[in-house]
C-alpha cells in the first residue's frame, strides 16, 4: 500500500496512539517524535507508549518528550488509531501490541524488508534508509513545515540507520532530505557525540573485554563476538555496547558476516544474536530462519536456548548461507 492510504488514516483518525520496538535506538526515536509533532500540528491527540525507556544517549531528542511504559494493568488508554513505527512485525513492540484488546485499526509505518503486514493499513518501504525519510515524506504529503526539533529527530534516524550515510541503503533521497534537514542549524558534531561518542572510558574498557573474545570462523569470512550477563551485571550503560562492537567486526578486512551474540539480562536462556553482513549474504534470511527480521545487511533475533547451543544454529544456517 501506498503513503497515499496512510494520509487517508492520518485524516481520518483523531487520538493516535504511538509505539516503536523493544530496545529502542535512533530511528525508532527519531520516528516517533518526528510524527508526533506532525500529528500535533495537524491538531491530533497523541500517546507514545513503548516497552522500554528510551537511552540515555537520546537523551538530546526525548528528554521533553513523554514517553508511557508499557505496564499489563494500563487497560483503559483511550484511542481511535495504534501506530507502528519501524516494527516488522506486533511482536518487535514487546508487550505493547497486547494494549489493543478493542482491535481498533492500525497503521503499519516501517521499512523492514521482513515486515509481516501486520497493519489495517501498511506502508511498508524497503528501499527507503531508514523509518524516518518515510516520516518525512509524510511532512512534504501533508504540506507541514519542519522546524528544527523534527529535523533534528529525523537527521537522528537517518544518521543511526544508515551508519551515517556507510550503508548501501543511503541513497540520493537520503542526501536530499538531509540537505533540507540541515537548512535548521543543527549542531551535526554534538549529535554525533551524543549518540556514537561521549563513551565511559569503563565503558571502553568493556567494548575492549567484547572485541578481545572474537572468533572467527569460515576462512575468515565471519567473526562472532559474546556478551555475557556476568560482564553487565553491575553496569549501567549510557551507550550502545552491541553496536559498538558490532561496528568493528564489520571493519575487518575479507570479513562476509559478523555475529554478536547477547544473553539477555535477567532471562535464563535467551541469547538476542545481531548479525551485520557485507551484502553477500543476506542476514534477513538467517534471523527469519529464527522468527527474527530485519534487512539483508542488518538483522536480528531472539533465541531460547544457551549461548552454545544457539551459536551453533546460527553459525550452521550463516555456513550454508556461505557455500
Ligand atoms: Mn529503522
Amino acid at each position: 500500500m501506498s503513503i497515499a492510504k496512510a494520509v487517508a488514516c492520518i485524516k481520518k483518525y483523531n487520538n493516535f496512539l504511538v509505539t516503536t520496538h523493544t530496545n529502542p535506538e535512533g530511528d525508532a526515536l527519531g520516528s516517533e517524535f518526528a510524527f508526533v509533532s506532525l500529528l500535533n500540528k495537524l491538531g491530533k491527540t497523541t500517546i507514545i507508549m513503548n516497552e522500554d525507556v528510551s537511552p540515555p544517549e537520546y537523551d538530546f531528542i526525548s528528554a521533553n518528550i513523554e514517553v508511557k511504559k508499557y505496564k499489563s494493568s494500563l487497560k483503559k488508554i483511550d484511542f481511535d488509531c495504534f501506530v507502528f513505527l519501524d516494527c516488522a512485525d506486533l511482536k518487535r513492540t514487546g508487550e505493547v501490541y497486547r494494549i489493543n484488546i478493542e482491535n481498533k485499526p492500525i497503521l503499519n509505518i516501517d521499512h523492514h524488508i521482513s515486515n509481516s503486514n501486520f497493519g489495517s493499513v501498511n506502508w511498508i518501504e524497503p528501499d527507503s534508509s531508514c523509518c524516518a525519510e518515510m516520516v518525512y515524506k509524510l511532512y512534504k504529503r501533508l504540506n507541514i513545515p519542519l522546524d528544527k526539533e523534527a529535523a533534528l529527530c529525523l537527521y537522528t534516524g537517518i544518521l543511526s540507520d544508515t551508519g551515517s550515510f556507510r550503508y548501501s541503503n543511503t541513497t540520493s533521497f537520503t542526501h536530499q532530505v538531509v540537505s533540507e534537514l540541515l537548512k535548521e542549524k543543527l549542531d551535526i558534531p554534538q549529535i554525533y557525540r551524543n549518540i556514537y561518542e561521549d563513551i565511559p572510558y569503563q565503558g571502553m574498557k568493556l567494548v575492549s573485554r567484547v572485541l578481545s573474545g572474537m572468533k572467527r570462523y569460515f576462512a575468515g569470512k565471519v567473526v562472532s563476538f559474546e556478551i555475557k550477563q556476568k560482564l553487565l551485571k553491575n553496569e549501567k550503560l549510557t551507550f550502545d555496547l552491541s553496536d559498538e562492537v558490532l561496528r568493528f567486526g564489520r571493519a575487518i578486512k575479507g570479513i562476509e558476516a559478523v555475529v554478536l551474540f547477547k544473553e539477555n539480562l535477567g532471562i535464563k536462556n535467551e541469547i538476542r544474536v545481531n548479525l551485520r553482513s557485507r551484502g553477500l549474504i543476506d542476514v534477513n534470511k538467517i534471523a527469519s530462519f529464527f522468527n527474527g527480521g530485519g534487512h539483508k545487511t542488518a538483522s536480528g533475533a531472539t533465541i531460547k536456548g544457551e549461548l552454545k547451543q544457539v551459536k551453533r544454529m546460527v553459525l550452521t544456517k550463516i555456513s550454508e548461507a556461505l557455500a
